[in-house]
């Protein structure tokens, strides 16, 4: 491997996260620092600078892969700030083991944020999700262990039917689970005691980031007088947004929603597919982090107190906004 040369693992890594075989916030920000540890660990860099900048280099191509989920970037930067050292094996050495380290502090943030958010579930309780999220089945998982029956309306989540690896992830948790389309989700919601749903960043102003449906689900929600609680583990909070950067809405490709034989069937269309929306902080009644539970609008505090010298650090230029991010989308 030469000076700058991507290791085949972080290839492999950023492939899978690209093409969603590893999937959710949590996952993806785990396998990105697991694709620098690999980086670091069979470099053969000569020079302290070029280990740097294959490290740097590996960092851009998982940065790539996909632009809303802000624990990527997050756990890039984890890694690369512990990146220290005077020679090869310095930088090696840390390097791993800060990526390590992160790794292992997901997992207990995780567990930590179940006891959280298993708080807020009350034996006898029914909730109502949107897509697959491993920080909402941490509260579930969570609260059954504690001895609490709990039934959960399953929403399949179009246009890759997420809902379907929450549905059976509940049931292996002994939930019982009823699967609904999207489109069936007001009709229910009268029937829940809390919408519980999982976050792919969160902006400073407690905008909510979260695959396509979370808000008009939401908003409905209020409607409703159903409670909105998100579970987002604090690596999913935004540092760029808290200097006023917009969060990138990914948007994915045509044939998740309609295979091409169907599209040319009908004729003339354009097919969109955005695959994340924003839910203002107005509709969402409390965010769950290991740290606590939030009220959305203080959540700039805690943003403040993790990530104060973080946004300083240059490493990552701020990402790129669009018209979206911010308000009701
Ligand atoms: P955890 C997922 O996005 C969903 O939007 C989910 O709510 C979020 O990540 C958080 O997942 P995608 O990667 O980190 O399926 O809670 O597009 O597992």
């Amino acid at each position: 491997m030469g000076a700058h040369d991507l290791d085949a693992s972080v290839k492999r890594i950023a492939a899978d996260i690209a093409a969603m075989e590893t999937r959710g916030a949590a996952a993806i920000a785990d396998a990105a620092a697991d694709a620098l540890r690999q980086q670091a660990k069979h470099s053969d860099a000569e020079t302290p600078d070029a280990f740097r900048a294959e490290l740097r280099a590996a960092a851009r191509r998982l940065l790539e892969t996909r632009p809303t989920a802000v624990s990527l970037p997050n756990a890039l930067r984890y890694v690369l700030q512990r990146m220290n050292g005077d020679s090869v094996e310095t930088l090696r050495r840390n390097t791993v083991a800060g990526a390590e380290e992160f790794r292992t502090r997901l997992d207990h943030a995780q567990a930590d944020l179940g006891r959280v958010g298993a708080n807020r579930l009350r034996d006898g309780d029914r909730i109502m999700t949107h897509c697959h999220s491993t920080d909402v089945l941490a509260c579930v998982e969570t609260a059954r262990e504690q001895g609490k029956e709990v039934s959960a309306i399953v929403k399949e989540t179009r246009p890759r039917n997420q809902g379907r690896l929450t549905a059976e992830r509940l049931v292996e948790l002994g939930v019982d689970v009823t699967l609904i389309v999207d489109s069936a989700a007001r009709r229910y919601l009268n029937d829940v005691d809390h919408v519980l749903v999982g976050a792919d960043a969160i902006a400073a102003d407690g905008s909510v980031i979260n695959k396509i449906g979370t808000s008009g689900l939401a908003v409905n929600a209020r409607d409703r007088g159903t409670p909105i609680v998100v579970a987002a583990q604090t690596i999913k909070l935004d540092p760029d947004t808290m200097t006023g950067n917009l969060v990138e809405i990914e948007t994915r490709d045509e044939s998740e929603v309609i295979d091409r034989p169907d599209r040319e069937a009908i004729g003339d269309i354009s097919v969109e597919n955005p695959a994340f929306d924003v839910t203002p902080p107005r509709y969402v009644d409390a965010i769950v982090t290991e740290r606590g539970q939030f009220p959305p609008e203080s959540i700039v505090a805690l943003m403040r107190e993790l990530f104060g010298e973080a946004v300083a650090d240059p490493w990552i230029e701020s990402r790129p906004s669009t018209e979206f991010g911010g308000d009701e989308q």
